[in-house]
């Protein structure tokens, strides 16, 4: 300290001396690098492909990213099986998202000297180096934060969360790129050295501080810090996901209605309350519209469902949030009879639209594609687990269908307009 080297006195960050922990280090940095390569490339995929779920092209009640363009290049069909495709697709992504935080804060906190390095820029490769740090810095911050913020509460942001999401995922993704070319080759030789020569740390980058504090941690102590903290969120937030540990997730979402004990007792993302929905609606005066793709319509009391053939599946409900539920037993019409019922082919349906009797709010309807119609096990449920549904899943009649996200599960469903938008 005090050493008279310092041509910027030590009390600006953009000083060498004033970052001062001897934790920092090329090492410490390449490893929680190469844990973040692997995790947010998982996060990155998993993101695409639940979105794909969504069948966003398929109509606008769906698309939450009206634009996207040819960042759409990918999507593709969204299937039925296996039946628990966006439950582990989605539970991953948010799962791992969660549990990789504590990395990410601390590789950035690894790399904060150079974050503030002056000056801002040597040549012109170290002024466009610069510029994908700050979009891969302010990308991961905004990915993570949007992410997390959509899970606890709702309707945070002005516009929608899918759009931010989506269009902050590919801004990242390029920076991301960019950083990964750049660095990869180093993080990979300095832990090779690692292994081989236990020598001294080797001179890098002006992570290693010149003037190290006394250390109170060692490199190795940090890390199981980490560690720890990532298992410790991975442990309080995979139980939303699997059944036996859904007393230990206590980071998974809240504000749900309570679902109690019984057949209808697993987890309820809005309630019939917080909808809208009046038991006046839902009475002897419900009725559901099916029309056809010549026009047609047929209207069916619930008593008219339940004379008609009765086929039970055994399927999860799996949330955009990440929670999901073990199979339930849904039991009512095949969606693909409905479609018959009015006139379209029983074998190869066209997309339905849904409606709820909700009136505001989201979810009120979604658009289900031919595929989805077709699968026996997609059906217009009436009953849940052997009772009928309580008004908190949907009563008098949900959508259930496999693979699909939860939003797509329609509640308290009032018609269904098959080969909509077709004529
Ligand atoms: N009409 C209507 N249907 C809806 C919703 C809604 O808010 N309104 N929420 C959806 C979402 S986001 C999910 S995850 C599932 C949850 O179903 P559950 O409450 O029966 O578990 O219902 C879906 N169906
Ligand atoms: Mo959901």
């Amino acid at each position: 300290m005090g050493d008279g080297q310092h041509t910027t006195p030590p009390s600006l960050p953009s000083s060498p001396g004033f970052w001062r922990s001897p934790v920092r280090g090329v090492r410490f940095t390449a490893v929680l690098g190469v844990v973040l390569l692997g995790g947010i490339t998982l996060l990155f995929v998993t993101g695409l492909v639940s979105y794909a779920a969504y069948n966003p092209g398929l109509a606008p009640v769906n698309d939450k990213t009206p634009g996207r363009g040819w960042l759409g290049f990918y999507l593709f069909d969204w299937p039925t099986d296996p039946h628990w495709l966006y439950r582990l697709t989605q539970g991953v992504h948010v799962t791992l998202g969660i549990a990789l935080i504590p990395v990410l804060l601390a590789k950035l906190w690894s790399v904060v000297p150079r974050l503030f390095a002056l000056p801002p820029a040597r040549s012109l490769g170290h002024a466009l180096e610069r510029l994908s740090l700050l979009l891969l810095v302010g990308g991961a911050l905004f990915e993570f934060v949007t992410g997390v913020l959509d899970i606890q509460l709702e309707y945070v942001f002005p516009g929608s969360f899918y759009p931010l999401h989506f269009y902050g995922a590919w801004v990242f993704l390029a920076a991301f790129l960019a950083h990964v070319g750049l660095r990869l080759p180093q993080a990979v030789r300095v832990l090779r050295e690692r292994r081989s020569e236990r020598r001294g740390e080797p001179a890098g980058d002006g992570l290693d501080s010149p003037d190290p504090a006394p250390p109170t941690l060692s490199r190795r102590g940090a890390l199981g810090m980490v560690g720890a903290g990532s298992l410790l969120l991975l442990a309080t937030t995979v139980g939303q996901s699997i059944e036996p540990l859904r007393a230990t997730a206590l980071l998974a979402p809240h504000g749900g209605g309570d679902p109690g004990e019984g057949p209808n007792g697993f987890q309820i993302n809005k309630t019939a309350a917080a909808r809208g929905i009046q038991p006046a609606d839902t009475g002897e005066a419900w009725r559901l519209t099916v029309t056809g793709p010549a026009g047609n319509t047929v209207r069916l009391t619930r008593a008219d469902l339940l004379e008609l053939a009765q086929h039970s599946a055994a399927l999860p409900i799996a949330c955009v949030e990440g929670w999901s539920t073990a199979d339930q037993w849904w039991r009512g019409v095949r969606l693909r009879d409905l479609a018959a019922l009015a006139g379209a082919d029983r074998d190869r349906p066209p997309a339905v639209l849904v409606e709820s009797l909700q009136r505001h709010g989201a979810f009120r309807s979604a658009a289900l594609r031919g595929n989805q119609v077709r699968d026996p096990r997609s059906l217009l449920a009436l009953e849940v687990n052997g009772e009928p549904l309580s008004p908190d899943h949907g009563y008098p009649a949900r959508v259930i269908v496999p693979a699909a996200p939860g939003v797509l599960n329609t509640k308290w469903v009032s018609r269904l307009t098959f080969g909509f938008g077709e004529s």
